[in-house]
């Protein structure tokens, strides 16, 4: 497998903790945002979105993270990453969503880089607008994992999931972006917990081969 990876990508910070979940050997290769190359005509050609991650497996190209952590769990459902109910899966899926289609997209780099350079934000403008979505998103979803998780280690349950491969990296950013997180007990357990996990440590930004 080949992952098309930026160390700083949240994105493919998920898909990272998903491949080592599943036990998956995968090579990384590197699209440095800041030398665009995830904007090359030979990246395009293979991801014509321009977004990481993308992933080479069973002689296909996926892309987008969370239908790569499906494909995942269908083609190598051991370990799970999700639970067996439906109404079970329901609910991780929308943990998962909530942060993958409810606070990721506003803060992106793409939409970040819009706000500075078409509406004039300096560091101060961009940094609250993207405090302002993790706090809107995470409001809501420590409430659900107030609900849902049972002993605050992982999201749903006490079993590990998609929910968490989304938590971790977005927890991960929401501190690099120096996010309030006091509002946010539970989740912050919840990454706590994560990260003594092996598979999350490794797939770490500062642990990936591209980090500088
Ligand atoms: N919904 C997509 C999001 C992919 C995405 O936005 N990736 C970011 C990095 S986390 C990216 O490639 N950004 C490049 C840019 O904004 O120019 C997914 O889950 O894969």
């Amino acid at each position: 497998m080949n992952l098309y990876t930026f160390f700083r990508s949240s994105a493919a910070f998920r898909v990272r903790i998903a491949l080592n979940v599943k036990g998956c050997r995968y090579e990384s290769i590197s699209k440095a945002f800041a030398k665009n190359e995830h904007r090359t005509t030979e990246y395009l050609a293979i991801n014509p979105q321009g977004l990481i991650p993308a992933l080479e497996v069973d002689e296909q190209v996926l892309t987008q993270s969370l239908a790569i952590i499906e494909y995942l769990e269908e083609t190598r459902p051991d370990p799970p990453l999700l639970p067996s109910t439906p109404a079970a899966r329901a609910q991780v899926r929308a943990m998962t969503l909530a942060i993958a289609c409810e606070i990721h997209p506003l803060n992106n780099l793409r939409v970040l880089n819009y706000l500075r350079q078409q509406f004039a934000q300096n560091d101060d403008g961009v940094n609250a607008w993207y405090r302002h979505w993790v706090a809107e998103g995470f409001k809501g979803l420590e409430v659900m994992v107030q609900e849902f998780s049972k002993a605050k280690r992982y999201c749903y349950g006490d079993a590990l999931s998609m929910a968490d491969i989304a938590l971790a990296p977005q927890l991960y950013n929401a501190r690099r972006f120096k996010c309030d997180l006091s509002a946010y007990p539970t989740l912050v357990a919840i990454g706590e917990h994560l990260e003594t996990l092996p598979a999350f440590a490794a797939a770490r930004p500062e642990v990936q081969p591209d980090a500088v």
